[in-house]
């Protein structure tokens, strides 16, 4: 998005320029920043096409429609002469991992339990590119996550840290907890020294992988990655991925949880960054009654609403399906007529769960008997067929 800073009367360039913009940064909450050239990253057009030609995107479709652009930031666009990346931190304030155990409850990723970072910081980066156009004199370019721009090569390129084993960047300063930004300049600058890697031999976020998703380390599969099965798929979500997912129902943070780099990290700096509390272990019980209008009540103004209410509850209703509580079992034979054929599909694997055959061939008699949608009934076949054991 182009951004406009008011007419300069005065204009300032080289470290000058710089200064000014790095002291404006950290006033408005970002905890590092640095500035690279358009063409510092020569392989990435080669590594994004790897990736999409092996179809690791999965359904995001929108990763390939551009993908000239994203891999190039000078054919985005060709006034770029600069690269200024910005990172804001988002330390949970507990380990994400502890959760993983209170199986009654919901996982949600660290970065969903707060305000929409888009929101956050499109407004920071708007008014830190609008002074930074002010104070060049030279037009910016805006971009947080959807705009095709590969933040984290970028960032690495810029020196604020590198990217790890698990493909997100860290730093030794910062951890991996940050989310970042970028804005293209038309302002030429003198770039800092690209991030070097201290990954050494760990391999710790490759190792507890849940479901894995790393073919090699520095690369991601993300058709295997509960963070894009929870959040961007959307149909039913593959058999072989349903027990792993636990109680995770709207991202995953284990690859991010295990760095051994976070004990640096610091506390978000803005307040509109903090964790909501009623989103850090929410009771499955309760969101497995949430409607349309109570979806959207709850989660408004947070990441979760991305994925809408029939995507959500089906991740609360496998997340119910691994819990082996029997309260919460009953919760999934609610679903078993929802008018959401996703919904109704899961609530028949999670009831599956729990039921020996006759209860469920009882309940397919009363609700699978006239099902018309070919994946439910898939559904109801499996559940039918399952040995009790699994
Ligand atoms: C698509 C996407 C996803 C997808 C795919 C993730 C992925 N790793 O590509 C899914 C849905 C799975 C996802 C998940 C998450 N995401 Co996401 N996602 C994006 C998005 C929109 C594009 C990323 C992209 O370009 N992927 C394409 C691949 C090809 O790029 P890549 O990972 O950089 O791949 C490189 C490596 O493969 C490397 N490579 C290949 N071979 C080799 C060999 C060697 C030796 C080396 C060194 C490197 C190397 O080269 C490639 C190009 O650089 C960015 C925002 C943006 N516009 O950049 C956010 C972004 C990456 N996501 C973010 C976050 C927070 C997450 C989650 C933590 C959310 C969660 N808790 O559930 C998880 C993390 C999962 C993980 N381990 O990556 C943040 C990460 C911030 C950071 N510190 O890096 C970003 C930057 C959003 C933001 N604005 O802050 N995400
Ligand atoms: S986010 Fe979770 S599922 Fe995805 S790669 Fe990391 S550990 Fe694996
Ligand atoms: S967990 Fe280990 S291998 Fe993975 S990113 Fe952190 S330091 Fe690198």
């Amino acid at each position: 998005m182009s951004v406009q800073g008011p007419t300069p009367k005065r204009t300032f360039a080289g470290a000058d320029l710089r200064r000014l913009v790095e002291a404006r940064a950290r006033a408005l909450g970002f905890c590092a920043l640095g500035l690279t050239t358009p063409d510092a990253v020569p392989l990435l057009p080669e590594r994004l096409a790897a990736w999409l030609a092996q179809g690791a995107q999965g359904e995001m479709g929108w990763m390939a429609e551009r993908a000239d652009q994203r891999a190039d930031p000078a054919t985005l666009w060709p006034e770029v002469a600069s690269v200024w990346v910005l990172a804001m931190s988002y330390r949970p304030e507990s380990d994400p991992l502890d959760l993983l155990a209170r199986r009654d409850r919901g996982a949600i990723a660290a970065y969903a339990q707060r305000r929409d970072y888009h929101e956050v910081l499109k407004g920071k980066l708007k008014e830190l590119g609008g002074y930074l156009s002010a104070k060049s004199g030279r037009p910016v370019k805006v971009f947080v996550d959807t705009a095709p721009v590969m933040e984290k090569p970028l960032a690495e390129a810029a020196g604020l840290g590198w990217q790890g084993k698990h493909t997100v960047l860290l730093s030794r300063e910062h951890g991996n907890w940050l989310l970042l930004g970028a804005i293209y300049s038309a302002a030429a600058m003198e770039p800092d020294a690209p991030g070097r890697g201290h990954c050494g031999s760990c391999r710790a976020c490759l190792d507890v992988c849940p479901t894995d998703a790393f073919p090699a380390p520095y690369r991601l599969d993300a058709r295997r990655c509960l963070s894009y099965l929870t959040i961007e798929h959307a149909g039913p979500i593959p058999e072989e991925f349903r027990r792993p997912m636990g109680n995770r129902i709207f991202g995953c943070d284990d690859c991010l949880a295990v760095c051994p780099w976070n004990k640096f990290a610091h506390a978000a700096a803005d307040a509109r960054m903090s964790a909501r509390d009623d989103l850090a272990a929410p009771p499955l019980a309760e969101l497995a009654g949430l409607d349309d209008a109570a979806f959207r009540a709850r989660f408004a103004g947070t990441p979760v609403k991305r994925t809408g209410r029939d995507r959500f509850l089906r991740n609360v209703l496998i997340a119910i399906g691994n819990a082996g509580d029997p309260a919460l079992g009953a919760a999934a034979l609610d679903h078993l007529a929802d008018p959401s054929p996703l919904v109704r599909g899961m609530a028949v694997w999670a009831a599956a769960r729990y039921l020996d055959g006759s209860a469920l061939a009882a309940l397919h008699a009363r609700h699978g008997a006239g099902e018309a949608d070919p994946h439910v009934r898939a559904e109801w076949r499996a559940a039918l067929a399952r040995d009790p054991e699994t």
